[in-house]
């Protein structure tokens, strides 16, 4: 036996420090490849990307467009989430429609998953269902949010 275990170490020690020397370089790629791929249109809010296409359509459309990308409709569940889309909706000087209606029961704004919002940013005196008729959910440019009809055409903002 005699030495062997000690050569073994080594071994995995110049292993360990390939790795290493890998990871860095993977890591500083992975990093210049998120300013790329946000740069102008996309935001990286912990582990979310928000980001426009550009494609403007009604609440069915948008949700469409996203969920054949990958992703969903942007459903913002705090702060710094709400800042990431306001900041899109600045760009663009457009409001956005969010991945949040009260179509199923009015009043209880959920998900599109089903969950009932843990997160708003109404405006004064929203949401007021006006005419009866709105169930769905924009963003405003000043980051404030608004029931809208469904049916109007907004800016699309998907998660991923
Ligand atoms: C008023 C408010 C909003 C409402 C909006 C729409 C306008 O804001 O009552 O809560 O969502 O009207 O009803 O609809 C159309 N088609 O213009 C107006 C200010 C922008
Ligand atoms: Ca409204």
């Amino acid at each position: 036996k005699g030495d062997s275990g000690l050569s073994e170490i080594n071994l995995v020690k110049r292993q360990v420090s390939t790795l290493e020397g890998q990871l860095r370089a993977l890591q500083s790629s992975f990093s210049k490849y998120k300013q790329v791929i946000t740069f102008p249109n996309g935001r990286i809010v912990g582990e979310k990307i928000f980001m426009t296409s550009g494609y403007e359509g009604n609440f069915e459309s948008l949700k469409q467009r996203c969920s054949q990308a990958g992703g969903q409709l942007a459903s913002p569940r705090n702060a710094a989430e709400n800042t990431a889309i306001h900041q899109i909706v600045a760009l663009y000087n457009k409001p956005v429609f969010i991945g949040i209606n009260d179509i199923q029961t009015e009043g209880r704004f959920k998900y599109l998953n089903g969950e009932n919002i843990v997160y708003s940013n109404w405006e004064p005196r929203e949401p007021n269902n006006d005419k009866g008729a709105e169930d769905c959910v924009e963003v405003y440019t000043s980051g404030k949010w608004n029931d809208k009809s469904c049916g109007e055409r907004r800016l699309i903002v998907c998660e991923f």
